[in-house]
């Protein structure tokens, strides 16, 4: 401590002693504390109001006005020296504390990163996704509808009849009397021949609902796509083109299309299409059982009396539509044998899509 030029006498000393005891006492607490709290328990004890220090300058009453200033300034230098050694210290441990904090943060940049595994479209949602390209491609709009429908549009709008087989309990889910699980999505385009204006340029994708056991080609829950077109000079020409453009966008360029004359209520004439086998090119194998066809689509001229029934003029419009079912086209494109695969799940099936 450096020398003053006041007097300190006998009384002085004793307080002047009694500061530098403070002060030694306190720099070995802090130079030897070892935490921040501890620091901080020291500060209070040696500086605060009720402190050692502060006890002592209380104590300076009793002291000469000679002796005061002295013993003061002293008192001053012991304050500043301890806070200034209670900061260089708690500098200490802040930056202790940041360097751990850094050290535990490295980020080591030549690292190998992690591989992200990246999902995709379940193949049925692919199907869907690439069978309503080609339609838009060819100015088709893409339309959806709800999947509970009451029996007029799901039965009676497609002509078929009160005793229609397909109305039976054991095919379709009854939600009421008249309230149905959509058994095609049919209704989705009846809805529209009603409420849209012509030309009708359409698919219909979705979900529809029978009643069946599960098995290798069945399920109660399927996927549906239907088409429609209606507008003025349409002909079976039409379709034949449109279905067969359709099947080779779908299945590539080599395959060849077959219509065959079938019967459905809600279409005169009707068809159905078979596509040379994808697998066999119609040589004949497990997958189109011999046969080197396999048939894709059902399909047909709307009937007369759909049209008037969603109050069409049918002597001034025509038109045709078709339906195909999802899973027998993704199970078809990708031989794949039993649909049951489509709603099990398994990552290592749907990975290969
Ligand atoms: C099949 C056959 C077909 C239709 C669906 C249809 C819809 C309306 C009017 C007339 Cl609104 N027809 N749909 C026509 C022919 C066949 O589906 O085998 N589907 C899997």
């Amino acid at each position: 401590m450096k020398s003053f030029n006041y007097v300190i006498n006998e009384r002085g000393k004793i307080v002047k002693d009694k500061l530098d005891q403070i002060k030694n006492n306190a720099l070995n607490a802090i130079s030897s504390s070892s935490a921040l709290k501890s620091l901080d328990d020291l500060r209070v004890q040696y500086l605060g109001k009720k402190g050692e220090l502060t006890a002592v300058l209380k104590g300076m009453g009793a002291l000469t006005p000679e002796e005061r200033p002295a013993i003061g300034q002293i008192a001053n230098e012991v304050r500043d020296t301890l806070e200034e050694a209670i900061k260089a210290k708690k500098e200490q441990y802040e930056q202790e504390a940041q360097e751990k904090k850094l050290a535990s943060e490295i980020i080591d940049v030549t690292m190998p990163g992690k591989k992200l595994s990246q999902g995709k479209l379940h193949p049925l949602d692919q199907t869907l996704e690439e069978v309503g390209k080609i339609f838009i491609g060819m100015g088709y709009e893409i339309i959806s509808g709800r999947e509970v429908e009451t029996g007029y549009y799901n039965f009676d709008a497609l002509n078929l009849g009160q005793e229609h087989p397909a109305r039976d309990e054991q095919d379709t889910f009854y939600i009421t009397e008249d309230m149905v699980l959509r058994t095609a999505t049919s209704p989705v385009q009846i809805h529209t021949m009603e409420n849209q204006e012509l030309p009708i340029r359409m698919i219909a994708p979705g979900k529809v609902y029978r009643s069946d056991e599960v098995d290798a080609t069945h399920s109660p829950v399927f996927h549906q796509i239907e088409g429609l077109v209606i507008d003025e000079n349409i002909t079976f020409g039409d379709l034949k083109g449109v279905l067969a453009e359709f099947a080779k966008k779908f299945f590539g360029d080599k395959v060849q299309v077959k219509f065959r004359p079938h019967y459905f209520p809600f279409t005169e004439p009707s068809a159905e299409v078979d596509v040379t086998c994808v697998m066999c090119e119609g040589d004949g194998c497990s997958v189109c059982k011999g046969e080197g066809w396999i048939e894709i689509l059902g399909c047909g001229m709307v009937h007369p009396k759909v049209l008037e029934m969603a109050g069409i003029d049918s002597t001034k419009y025509q038109g045709f539509a078709f339906g195909m079912g999802v899973e027998r086209l993704t199970m078809l494109k990708y031989a794949i044998n039993d649909l049951r695969l489509f709603f099990e799940n398994d990552i290592r099936f749907l990975d290969q899509f």
